[in-house]
């Protein structure tokens, strides 16, 4: 092998892909895709924390996994495919529990939040959550993980886990290291700015779905809520203009300051439609694209079986270092 770094993340199939995971997440997968050796995971085993229907999560995986390669993922050179194709996911996620601590995960803040949320079924999935997510990173000696902020405590833990296992065992995981772009780490809600932007939000105007139509688009950025005050200024004070000068700035790559420059004297109104153009001319090609790879079932089965393929491959020679480690006997398989 080269001396490529390796970098894995995933987004769970829930809700829709937002312009919140876009940014955040996927652009940067995009990006980065041919400096790395990359997985990209649809991580479905993570998306039954919250009760789902079958019917509809079969079809939102299959969703997910088009917009990954939609948006401009090689699925040849990466490595693309469900979580749950990969056993060795749940396996090191059974291991890595025992080497984790309750306290560690009542601190959590998004257990915290989300047991809030769904009080009628706070199931142990929930809770364990992280030790899955650091069980989907350490499996493959991740040297890099591409997220989006509200990730960065889930990504700390990993990290504590392989210090800890790498304490008691040797050198067993890679330690990774997040990867959290500067502008747009946490676009925030359009009718909510102080509250994140969440694909799960059951107000449809809050978030931009990346196969948003352009009117949808452009309806939803002019329904944006801001403020009265009538001025384009970053600040902490102005929550909804600031959401949209980091939308603006994290698609254009100017700086939230020259963003601040061009839209000097100008009106929400006008600022709003510009915000919306670029948006919209950054999600139509990936749109078009998805109209024609949801089409090729063919194509997108090879894609997702050869990627489990591989990650198997390289799942199996840290689960084999860490099962020798533990101390079990070596197995047949
Ligand atoms: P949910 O609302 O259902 O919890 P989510 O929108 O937070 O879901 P995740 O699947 O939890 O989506 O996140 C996938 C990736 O997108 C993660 O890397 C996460 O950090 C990033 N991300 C999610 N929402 C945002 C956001 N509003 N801004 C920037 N990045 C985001
Ligand atoms: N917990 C993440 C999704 C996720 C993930 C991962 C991200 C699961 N496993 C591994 C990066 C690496 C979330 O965004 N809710």
């Amino acid at each position: 092998m080269d001396d490529k770094k390796i970098i894995f993340s995933g987004i769970q199939p829930t809700g829709c892909i937002t312009l919140g995971n876009y940014v955040g997440a996927l652009k940067n997968w995009v990006d980065l895709q041919h400096d790395y050796h990359c997985l990209f995971s649809v991580v479905d085993l993570h998306s039954i924390t919250v009760r789902q229907d079958p019917k509809l999560l079969r079809k939102r995986c299959m969703e997910f996994l088009t917009q990954y390669l939609a948006a401009g993922i090689d699925g040849e050179e990466n490595i693309v495919y469900f979580q749950s194709h990969v056993p060795g996911h749940a396996e090191l996620g059974w291991i890595l529990n025992c080497y984790t601590y309750m306290g560690e995960l009542n601190r959590m803040t998004q257990f915290k939040d989300k047991s809030a949320k769904h009080a009628d079924n706070i199931n142990a999935g929930l809770f364990t959550y992280p030790v899955l997510m650091a069980a989907d990173i350490l499996l493959y000696q991740t040297d890099l993980v591409p997220v989006g902020v509200d990730q960065k405590q889930h990504l700390e833990l990993a990290r504590d886990i392989a210090g800890r296992f790498n304490g008691i065992y040797g050198d067993v995981f890679k330690v990774p290291e997040a990867f959290i772009p500067k502008e747009g780490a946490r676009i925030m809600s359009l009718q909510d700015p102080t509250s994140k932007m969440s694909k799960s939000d059951p107000n449809v105007n809050g978030f931009i779905s990346i196969l948003d139509d352009t009117d949808t688009i452009m309806r939803k950025f002019k329904k944006a809520v801001t403020d009265s005050d009538g001025l384009i200024a970053y600040s902490d004070d102005k929550p909804g203009i600031k959401n949209l000068i980091n939308i603006y700035s994290a698609i254009t790559h100017k700086t939230p300051d020259e963003v601040v420059a061009e839209f000097d004297g100008m009106g929400y109104g006008q600022f709003k439609t510009a915000v919306g153009e670029v948006v919209s001319d950054e999600l139509r090609p990936i749109r078009e694209r998805y109209e024609d790879l949801s089409k090729n079932k063919d194509y997108i089965t090879k894609i997702y079986t050869q990627g489990a393929q591989r990650a198997a491959g390289m799942a199996r020679r840290t689960l084999n270092k860490v099962k020798r480690k533990v101390g079990y006997v070596d197995g047949v398989l």
